[in-house]
């Protein structure tokens, strides 16, 4: 929650207040906040070769594509068959985290069906089966490369199986010709590499897929499921589920990342009040969140109201005085220079009927200082009266100006003669 109470010198703009996101109210001159906001949380985000030229495995040499052939390491013949599990202790790299979990070692199992995983994932009771991810039934902690129906054949002479390699801080599996369980001559090569530590510079990617050398059509190429998913099956990253989209020397990798939290935007409208000229206007906004044992935190912002160069007054602005026909009487007014800055000021006199003067201009005044005119008026008849409006004007800024009124009246005196009885 926020709260601001607006500081003195400035008065909000009513309906101005505006939040994309939550709910901000007004009450008095406190405005408040409020809303829930989703702590962010790192996730696998996904991209492509196509998008990312990053995105490749290590040493790759079709595309994003590595060929552990090209680098003298061939098919593992252990390795064939179907519905088959194996594991493979990369011994020399540091142990593997995933979804930001340590799995506790270098083991990695991975299966025909175009799988790996992570322990205590397991294979679950029907592997060839593709499901999307995520789900929470086995497998899980689970890297799905393009999870079919496959089938692993070993042969050393056309290189086909499944390669092993470790390279410094990671490690890398290749299938070659990996066939389709219902047919045999649709084959593809496929392969995960994987770093063992989190890398944020940019391109780090921790997870990296590739193919090449696909050997399938549509339909059946379509089929499977592409992506990766935690230890209990409830969070993951899926680039396809049977609707696969692949192609020779594709890579498709996935950043171990902490999206950024769209920030909340509160705006609204205040004046500048004339009382805060000179002075500096200091905001301040205090937060709380719900947290247990979270602390009130405050941010400020201040704004120097610059004092304006040119400024006048004139008082009284009204004035009174009563005299007698043909009199001569002086209206006394003060003009004080309020600007920052030495001025002088044109004298006005307009509206008048009994003849009036003034001078026709006052100063120069300092900032500050003050000065008397005198408005001498000649009165008419009596019984008359008469109003003149006066103005001083900044000869610096002559918009800047200030007036007064000054109204004489004319006394009427009647002659009472003494009544004689006779
Ligand atoms: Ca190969
Ligand atoms: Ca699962
Ligand atoms: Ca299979
Ligand atoms: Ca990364």
């Amino acid at each position: 929650m926020l709260t601001d109470t607006i500081p003195a010198g400035l008065t909000y703009v009513s309906g101005t207040l505006t939040a994309t996101s939550g709910v901000a109210s007004i009450t008095g001159n406190t405005i408040t906040w409020s809303d829930t906001m989703i702590a962010s949380a790192r996730r696998y985000e996904m991209t492509t070769s196509a998008d990312d030229a990053a995105c490749a495995a290590p040493f790759a040499t079709d595309g994003a594509y590595a060929d552990l052939q090209a680098f003298s390491i061939f098919p593992d013949s252990g390795v064939s068959g179907d519905t088959v599990a194996y594991s493979v202790n990369f011994t020399t790299i540091p142990d593997i985290e995933y979804f930001g979990v340590d799995t506790g070692g270098k083991l990695v199992n991975f299966t025909d069906d175009g799988f790996a995983y992570f322990d205590p994932g397991t294979p679950g009771a029907i592997p060839w089966v593709n499901l999307a991810i995520p789900d929470p039934s086995e497998p899980n902690n689970l890297l799905a490369v393009d999870w079919r129906d496959g089938f692993i054949t070993y042969d050393a002479g056309t290189n086909r199986g499944v390669s092993l390699a470790s390279f410094g801080t990671g490690w890398l599996i290749e299938y070659d010709d990996l066939e389709d369980f219902n047919d045999s001559n649709s084959t593809l090569d496929m392969e995960v590499a994987m770093y063992s530590a989190v890398d944020d510079a940019p391109g780090a990617y921790e997870v990296i897929y590739a193919y090449d050398n696909i050997s399938m059509t549509a339909p059946l190429l379509l089929v499977g499921t592409i992506g990766v998913e935690n230890a209990g099956g409830t969070a993951g990253t899926q680039y396809a589920y049977d609707n696969v989209v692949i192609t020779d020397g594709m890579g498709i990798c996935f950043d171990w990342t902490l999206p950024a939290t769209p920030p909340v935007t509160i705006t609204f409208q205040a004046t500048m009040d004339v009382s805060a000229t000179g002075s500096t206007i200091t905001n301040t906004v205090d937060h709380t969140v719900d947290n247990p044992s979270s602390l009130l935190a405050s941010a400020s912002a201040a704004v120097d109201v610059e004092a304006l160069p040119y400024g006048v007054e004139l008082a009284p602005s009204t004035q009174a005085l009563t005299t007698t026909a043909g009199s001569v009487v002086t209206h006394t007014l003060t003009v004080t220079n309020t600007g920052t800055t030495n001025d002088t000021f044109t004298v006005t006199v307009t509206g008048y009927a009994f003849t009036t003067t003034a001078p026709a201009t006052v100063g120069p005044l300092g900032p500050g200082a003050s000065t008397t005119v005198d408005v001498v008026v000649t009165a008419g008849a009596a019984g008359s009266n008469d109003t003149a409006t006066i103005t001083v004007i900044s000869q610096g800024d002559g918009t800047t100006s200030a007036n007064a009124t000054v109204t004489t009246y004319v006394a009427i005196y009647k002659l009472y003669l003494p009544i004689i009885q006779r």
